[in-house]
């Protein structure tokens, strides 16, 4: 085995114990009773459980060692573990070479150059970060260009798009263009319509933008996707439509449009990169429409719940819907989007929460339950 092997299948185990402590994590926190989860951690199925976890995290920590051994750690403030939280080994095991991100912001607009041929050329590099989901704390991520999200792409109906990846992971990747009606050799899955980009390797992906293929989507890695996407490779795609068209005619008027992606990452649940109290606040001022874009990268069902409005979801996974269906809560399953549109009536001062109501999604890892994490970001009413 070569160094790169080793490295590759610690980063592989450090995912497998990631998965298990969060099972476990999970089971303990409860989207149940506490004494429903006692019941099943004290069953024999449940003790077994906690053995096999505990004996796969000193598996992965004796395999994070070995390969970590002799080289410095320059990855600085860890992830330290506490409690059920395996959080301690999600770092242990990352390659030292890693580099802290040096932006703290993701979902940024990505800027596009104009071909010959006037195509829109996007140019992204898959690259591992060490990432702040919230102060303190620091995973490993896997990103394009080294934030998470990725940048946000943004394009026209009708466009014709090259996107250039440029892979400095230590792995194949590929990128799937989720929600667009792409030729099946542009679509990004290996082993069905192209080669994955190996490491070190350059692919340029080249399309049209179908006229009415237009809202909101994502793009993610379609490769190793436990652990590429579920380390942060994905991203928005926002397609407007064509100018002049009674598409954009149609198109609500917003003063404030916001993105939110939601996610996973390690044993944090981040929107936009990051958990609570460090998720993105969303400005508003009185009498403005706002439009949410609401994108689910996750492996998890989340009902997002809005304090204090009413909102219309207008748009789902990018198709218009004919009638608005009103709400304050819409569970967004992983893979799908959802656009939503609501009046900013209330006072200047006034703050709402926007939240998940799976309540073990709304902690961060080793705090207490009066303590909120996770799924939250604030609308603040601007003077
Ligand atoms: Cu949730």
């Amino acid at each position: 085995m070569t160094r790169h092997d080793i490295v590759v299948r610690a980063q592989h185990t450090k995912a497998a114990l990631q998965r298990a402590g969060y099972t476990l994590w999970h089971a303990l926190s409860g989207d149940d009773t506490w004494q429903g989860a006692r019941r099943r951690i004290m069953s024999p199925l449940g003790i077994a459980s906690i053995i096999g976890v505990v004996l796969v995290g000193l598996l992965g920590y004796g395999i994070g060692t070995a390969q970590a051994n002799g080289a410095a750690d320059n990855s600085g403030q860890q992830t330290s573990g506490s409690g059920m939280n395996m959080g301690g080994s999600n770092t242990s095991s990352a390659p030292a070479n890693v580099p802290v991100a040096t932006q703290t912001e993701g979902a940024q607009p990505l800027a596009y150059t104009i071909d010959s041929d006037g195509a829109k050329h996007f140019t992204m590099t898959a690259e591992q970060v060490m990432w702040s989901p919230v102060k303190g704390q620091r995973v490993l991520a896997w990103t394009l260009n080294g934030t998470v999200p990725g940048p946000t792409i943004h394009a026209v109906a009708g466009d014709h798009v090259r996107i250039t990846i440029i892979n400095h992971l230590p792995e194949p990747t590929s990128i799937h263009w989720h929600g667009l009606l792409v030729p099946s050799n542009e679509d990004g899955v290996p082993g069905v319509g192209q080669k994955p980009i190996a490491s070190g390797a350059t692919y340029t992906y080249d399309f049209t933008i179908q006229d009415n293929n237009y809202g909101t989507f994502a793009y993610h890695s379609h490769y190793d996707d436990l652990t590429q996407v579920g380390g942060g490779m994905y991203g928005a795609f926002i397609v407007d439509p064509k100018p002049g068209t009674a598409a954009a005619a149609s198109e609500p008027k917003v003063q404030e449009d916001y993105l939110q992606i939601i996610s996973e990452l390690g044993p944090y649940f981040v929107i936009n990169g990051h958990s609570f109290p460090d998720t993105d606040v969303m400005h508003v001022h009185h009498g403005d429409m706002v439009r949410v874009r609401l994108i689910n990268m996750g492996e998890m069902i989340h009902p997002m719940h809005m304090h204090g409005h009413n909102f219309s979801i207008i748009a789902r996974d990018g198709s218009m819907l004919t009638t608005p269906e009103p709400g304050n809560t819409i569970p967004i399953a992983p893979g799908e989007t959802a656009d939503l549109l609501f009046y900013a009536w209330a006072a200047p001062g006034s703050v709402y929460p926007f939240h998940c109501h799976i309540l073990s999604h709304v902690m961060n890892p080793g705090q207490t339950s009066d303590e909120m994490g996770g799924l939250i970001t604030l609308i603040q009413y601007d003077q």
